[in-house]
């Protein structure tokens, strides 16, 4: 393994001076003969990388496809991608990523099931001088320098878009049920606090219960469930933190005779194609993307890394909103 030395944010691996001296000059042939770029990378084919993938688990279809996302560009790329299903369980994850290390794998890319408790196992990434990609979930870490970028989406942006969509078409009936994620995992902990946050500027919104559906489909019909047997059919809205828990909900409202999308509103984040269908069918009311086709972004950030260039500290996906105003034309177009 090269030696690498850390900065805040980001990692700057120092490589073999040999190859530097190559690639400066690669570089400075380029420039002066004004050669296209291209051609002498060609004969110089860049290193095939290995890269372990620590994903949280397989819970929803959001993270099929982000699974998918990842196998598939790595095929692409003909990178070596280590894969590891943490079922849902951090412990799982950490045993993994020592895995990844004993295997001396190039890049470790963590997708983190809750925020807190990584510090341990990226202190011994970084003692054997593997980079780590913090892709989809925010870990929390008092150290920067411990993982190199982040890559994923903004929950916090998406929680309020959810809420300030309420806040312009809920016509004064805001008695919210909330079907939230799984404890303390980032996108649970944001959208949650953004959303209450945001819907503190709506008087007639508030939030009556909340409960964990862990992201999961069958978990939150079990909550919808539990909620109708305590509230009736007093409540108005159900905000849940994804899709698949949205249309675990939107069974146990129909079986329970109510009309979801009509009797009350359904609100959910991710943007599958099944829950644009829901809001295309009037089933569903809004649904804010959160894009898990991420692996191009973190393969780059990878092969930037391994290659000694810097890389952008934080990159956020740029999320759309989904309603009947758009969501029909939208359906053939969702690629997950
Ligand atoms: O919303 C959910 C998944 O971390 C953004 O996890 C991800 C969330 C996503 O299981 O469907």
């Amino acid at each position: 393994m090269n030696p690498m030395s850390y900065l805040p944010g980001k990692f700057v691996r120092i490589i073999h001076s040999g190859a530097l001296l190559f690639g400066a000059l690669l570089a400075g042939y380029s420039n002066l003969s004004a050669q296209p770029a291209s051609a002498p990378a060609s004969s110089t084919p860049t290193k095939a990388i290995t890269v372990g993938f620590a994903q949280t688990g397989a819970e929803s279809d959001w993270r099929m496809a982000n699974t998918k996302s990842m196998q598939d560009e790595a095929k692409k790329r003909g990178i070596t991608l280590q894969f590891s299903d943490g079922q849902g369980k951090q412990e799982n994850q950490i045993a993994a990523v020592r895995n990844f290390i004993a295997q001396g794998v190039d890049v470790i890319v963590i997708a983190p099931v809750v925020e807190t408790g990584w510090q341990p196992v990226l202190r011994e990434a970084k003692a054997a001088n593997i980079p780590v990609i913090d892709s989809d979930r925010q870990m929390t870490v008092t150290d920067p320098s411990l993982y190199a970028c982040f890559i994923g989406s903004d929950f916090k942006t998406e929680g309020k878009m959810v809420a300030n969509w309420l806040g312009a078409h809920a016509n004064g009936k805001g008695r919210i049920l909330e079907i939230s994620g799984t404890p303390g995992s980032a996108p649970a902990i944001d959208r949650h606090q953004a959303f209450v946050d945001t819907i503190a500027k709506y008087p007639g919104l508030t939030i009556i219960d909340s409960q964990s559906g862990d992201f999961r489909r069958v978990n939150a019909k079990e909550v919808m469930e539990a909620f109708l047997k305590k509230y009736g059919h007093n409540f108005d809205i159900v905000y849940a933190h994804n899709d698949d828990m949205a249309l675990g909900a939107l069974q146990a409202l129909q079986e329970a005779g109510i009309q979801p999308g009509k009797d009350v509103m359904v609100v959910s984040i991710d943007g599958t194609k099944e829950a644009v269908q829901a809001v295309a069918d009037g089933k569903m009311n809004c649904v804010v993307e959160c894009n898990p086709l991420t692996a191009p972004l973190i393969y780059d950030a990878a092969e930037k890394i391994v290659a000694g260039q810097p890389v952008a500290a934080v990159t956020y996906n740029k999320d759309q909103l989904f309603d009947s105003t758009n969501a029909a034309a939208a359906v053939s177009t969702r690629q997950y």
